[in-house]
């Protein structure tokens, strides 16, 4: 009887909803009505579908999808990436793989098994071709979600210089508000996510969660230049991204970040949200930050990450703000930063370079075995709001333009502030956590908008918040660093 009853509810939800089966060989005159009866690519770009439709995508696809319909808010048209589905060409779509514009609420779920990617583009100059794997203009609530983007352009140190290869780009959205990526695999394209506004309109909710990115020149692109455009709450949540190696073989100026934000002098990018994520990898020494944000920000929180440089660091910091911008609310709080030493080349924690006055909000970090670990290059932190930081083992504490603070007490005497910093080394476990008898269990302040760990465990435990991205459980984490991804927002929420 329940079981009858649960049926009919299904049934009435999926009212009207249809699954249409595609594949590349399908004949033109099938219906779709089956994997049998299964329509062609280029049916399937001329069919009609309703909100609630499924889009049953099969077998290896070498023509380019182009969504024709809306699906409406809570009732998405989805395209699954059947596990056998394999969107592969020797050099891809010029305009994308998938090429939705202006189209809403529509969902491309792969599965963890669909995937799109180029044949031919492997290493060479020949192979720098413009190419997209998914490319959106003008969309609202689009989800691109479980799906494998890869092989669009793959760079090797050294053997070309990589000018053209800034039109590799794994997913590109233009222009669209309510955007989700989340549980994908990107790698081997020059921007992993390119998400950016050139006109005035409304941008919000722009978010990536739980994503693994490696291989790309820069995982995250942000930016607005479109007039007095602003883009509101972006977030990214969760995952794993392995900074690339080095894409300029001829060392220069290019970026090459983990997020990258930048706005222009006229638009402002507000409420951007960076947590949870792990960032590793070698990026060569000439990457510019792992996290670098530029020009007008305002409400920003970077919050309980894991920052583990291996061979090199970044050249400008695990965190750079670059700001045009007058006193933006700036919050760095419960991360671990990990670099490779603390003499010469070890790297800097964060880094703040502001052309007006501006506060900064730093509490519970730990910057370990970096060169510098506080740098305001211009002098122009007007208000340091700064405590229950952890510098060790460190080579120089902080720097306030170009003077020297080595000590913790320096530092003290300089900022006004970290009358509760330590430096006593956290003995940090190989992934970043700490153990019962670390200096940074319980050693931390209580921060609103920190309410769980990394790992989702909730803080405080025991007697007060602990320093850095973990906060330790006698219970070993829940998750493995490596399997991180499968956590889903839920568990990263504020
Ligand atoms: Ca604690
Ligand atoms: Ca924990």
């Amino acid at each position: 009887m329940i079981r009858a009853l649960i049926i009919s509810m299904v049934m009435a939800l999926q009212a009207g909803a249809a699954t249409y089966f595609v594949n590349q060989a399908g004949s033109g005159a099938a219906d779709g009505s089956s994997l049998g009866n299964a329509a062609s690519i280029a049916t399937l770009n001329g069919h009609t579908s309703s909100a609630g439709d499924i889009i049953s995508l099969n077998g290896t696809c070498t023509s380019q999808i182009i969504p024709h319909d809306s699906g409406s808010a809570g009732n998405v048209i989805t395209y699954r990436l059947e596990s056998d589905f394999d969107h592969a060409t020797a050099s891809g779509f010029t305009d994308g793989a998938f090429k939705i514009t202006s189209k809403n609420f529509v969902r491309i779920d792969g599965q963890n098994a669909g995937k799109i990617r180029c044949t031919a583009n492997g290493d060479g100059l020949a192979n720098q071709a413009t190419v997209f794997g998914i490319n959106l203009s003008g969309c609202i609530g689009v989800e691109i979600v479980n799906t494998l983007i890869t092989n669009l352009y793959v760079h090797v140190f050294n053997t070309d210089n990589t000018t053209g290869a800034r039109n590799t780009q794994a997913i590109t959205a233009l222009n669209c508000q309510l955007l989700t990526v989340s549980n994908c695999f990107i790698s081997h394209a020059y921007y992993g996510n390119i998400w950016y506004s050139d006109t005035t309109g409304v941008r919000t909710n722009w978010m990536g969660f739980s994503n693994t990115i490696s291989h790309c020149s820069t995982a995250y692109f942000i930016s607005n230049s479109g007039g007095s455009d602003t883009i509101s709450n972006v977030t990214v949540a969760g995952g794993w991204i392995q900074m690339g190696v080095n894409w300029y073989d001829t060392p220069n100026a290019n970026h090459i970040d983990g997020i990258h934000t930048a706005t222009g002098s006229g638009p402002v990018m507000t409420h951007l949200r960076a947590i949870g994520t792990k960032y590793s990898g070698d990026p060569s020494a000439h990457s510019t930050s792992t996290i670098y944000l530029t020009d007008n920000l305002n409400f920003v929180w970077i919050e309980n990450n894991y920052f583990s440089a291996s061979n090199n660091t970044s050249a400008e910091g695990f965190v750079d703000f670059n700001l045009n911008s007058t006193a933006p609310t700036l919050q760095v709080n419960n991360n671990t930063m990990v670099g490779i030493g603390t003499g010469s080349g070890g790297g800097i924690g964060i880094l703040v370079h502001s052309t007006a006055s501006t506060v900064v909000r730093f509490k519970n970090n730990i910057i370990s075995n970096v060169r510098y670990g506080i740098y305001d290059d211009t002098g122009n932190v007007g208000t340091w709001d700064t405590d229950y930081n952890c510098f060790a083992p460190i080579g120089t504490c902080g720097i306030i333009n170009a003077s020297f603070h080595d000590t913790l007490a320096e530092w003290r005497t300089a900022t006004g502030a970290e009358s509760h910093s330590i430096n006593t080394d956290p003995s940090l476990g190989t992934d970043g956590t700490i153990g019962t008898s670390s200096t940074a269990k319980d050693a931390g302040t209580t921060v609103a908008t920190v309410t769980v760990d990394r790992y989702g465990d909730s803080r405080p435990q025991g007697s007060a918040y602990d320093i850095g991205m973990d906060e330790y459980t006698a219970a070993a984490p829940p998750v493995t660093v490596d399997t991180y991804r499968a956590l889903r927002w839920r568990n990263l929420r504020r």
